[in-house]
């Protein structure tokens, strides 16, 4: 008995309690040896570089700030991280109310209205400093370290090709980054020359090996056919492709292993058939690094929960191993997270995450975010469930829990000011060049309900007024 319990002793108590004993011994001597005042300076300094040593101040901080027991700091700040103890719990910040109907037409009204709104460019960064260079220094104009990154198949040059023509004359043609193009096979010389056709940029065209796209040997095959054939019954798209499996696992955690990808901080994700809606006359990249951004995206929408079902549960199983809850940023945007007003259905399905995520087909992301030990660690131990393949865990609600748990809130940004469209949601801004209606989101009325993006303006922004 007396064992089991020393082992339950936290590791933080049982360092604090080693030189808080020596301090006792060491003033005692000075004590009985008449040296009062030396005892006393002795002892207020030993405190502050206790607590310096231990930082108690950020483990303080850590856990919340919290005095109390967890139930009431889970209320008042809607997390608890401590080791092997971290909690979340939606505690409604804006303080909604009505039933989810009443509260989709109130998200839905704020959404239009502020992108009805007339903006420019962001105001937080010294923009003139990213204007593009005169069409005769291209050649000499200092790029940040960053590609756009296209993963791709032969069959699907033409949908590539009308992406990259369009990206090209909203921005690229002016800054001449760099492409890289990702196939799971050789591309084809036809491929090449096509896309060589398209852009001025340097081009990389990447073979990516076997063992960072196919599945795992841990996956035991008759189980995910099982799975899957009982997932595909529910009408789930792309259940039983196993390549949709390999390219959602790659784009969620293998990705930024590539060879040809490490030299590079920066990446711009694009798709086949997107299509930009604004002129970029800034260089985006600069932007990230200026603003010291993590990531950017455009559109916000939810997922389909029958795919994540235990994505959020077995998140928290990680989070609370070992000393993983050091991982978690205390700024996350846990709340954007746990939404459970606008779609309650999905957040039960699935155990308590709201689906809302950053559609990912746009993205553009700084790699060491995601080469980071608490990204990769968390994808390692998502990967060892092989639910990459028992369920369909997509990319984009992938990376969307792991930016919003282990990055800084302040560091993720939306680009409100790029007008975007992949089939059948877009981002539409209010501005001059936008060839779109400002503050649509869909075409078809009946997915107006998949929008959650007042989710993240309410809930992770400050006043989204501030940037535009
Ligand atoms: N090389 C290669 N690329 C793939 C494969 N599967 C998907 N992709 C690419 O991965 C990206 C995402 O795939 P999509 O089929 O668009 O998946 P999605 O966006 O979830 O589905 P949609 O909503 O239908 O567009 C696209 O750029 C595809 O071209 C594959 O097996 N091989
Ligand atoms: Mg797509």
């Amino acid at each position: 008995m007396i064992s089991a319990f020393t082992f339950r002793v936290p590791k933080a108590l049982f360092l604090l309690l080693i030189p808080v004993n020596l301090i006792l011994i060491f003033v005692t001597v000075l004590y009985m040896t008449g040296r009062m005042h030396e005892s006393k300076e002795f002892i207020s300094s030993s405190i502050k570089t206790l607590n310096d040593k231990l930082d108690l101040d950020s483990w303080k901080k850590v856990s919340g700030g919290q005095e109390g027991n967890d139930l009431s700091t889970l209320d008042k700040y809607g997390y608890v991280i401590k080791p092997q103890e971290v909690k979340f719990k939606f505690i409604n910040p804006k303080n909604k109310q009505g039933d989810p109907k009443e509260i989709l037409k109130h998200n839905t009204e704020e959404y239009e209205k502020l992108m009805k709104m007339r903006i420019n460019e962001p105001k937080n960064a010294d923009i003139n400093s990213m204007r593009p260079p005169a069409e005769g220094d291209i050649d000499k104009y200092q790029r940040e370290n960053a590609t756009i990154i296209a993963l791709v198949r032969n069959s699907e040059i033409a949908n590539i090709g009308r992406s990259i023509k369009r990206f090209e004359k909203r921005f690229n043609s002016k800054f001449r980054y760099p492409y890289t193009f990702i196939n799971d096979q050789p591309f084809t010389e036809k491929f090449k020359e096509k896309m060589s056709s398209l852009s001025q940029a340097e081009m990389h065209f990447v073979e990516i090996p076997s063992s960072l796209w196919e599945k795992p040997e841990i996956i035991d095959s008759e189980k995910q056919k099982k799975l899957m054939d009982e997932l595909a019954s529910k009408n789930i798209a792309y259940a039983k492709m196993e390549s949709y499996h390999n390219m959602c696992r790659f784009y969620s955690g293998t990705f930024y292993k590539l060879p040809e990808l490490q030299k590079f901080k920066y990446y711009w994700r694009i798709e086949p058939d997107v299509d930009f809606y604004t002129d970029i006359n800034y260089d985006i990249f600069k932007y990230m690094r200026q603003t010291k951004k993590v990531y950017g995206f455009t559109v916000n929408l939810y997922d389909i929960a029958e795919t994540i079902p235990t994505l959020w549960p077995e998140t928290l199983n990680f989070l609370n191993m070992g000393d993983n809850y050091k991982y978690v940023n205390r700024n996350g945007a846990f709340q954007w997270l746990l939404d459970d007003l606008q779609n309650p259905a999905k957040n039960a399905e699935a155990g308590g995450y709201s689906c809302c995520h950053f559609w990912s087909n746009f993205e553009i992301g700084d790699l060491d975010f995601f080469r980071g030990e608490a990204y990769d660690s968390w994808f390692n131990y998502l990967d060892s469930t092989g639910k990459f393949y028992y369920e369909r865990w997509g990319d984009a609600p992938v990376h969307s829990v792991g930016l919003a748990l282990f990055a800084d809130k302040k560091d993720i940004h939306w680009f409100r000011d790029i007008g975007y469209v992949h089939d059948p949601y877009m981002n539409c801004p209010n501005r001059e060049s936008a060839s779109c209606d400002a503050g649509k989101f869909t075409n078809f009325d009946s997915l107006l309900d998949q929008n959650c993006m007042t989710n993240w303006i309410d809930y992770s922004m400050d006043d989204p007024n501030a940037i535009y």
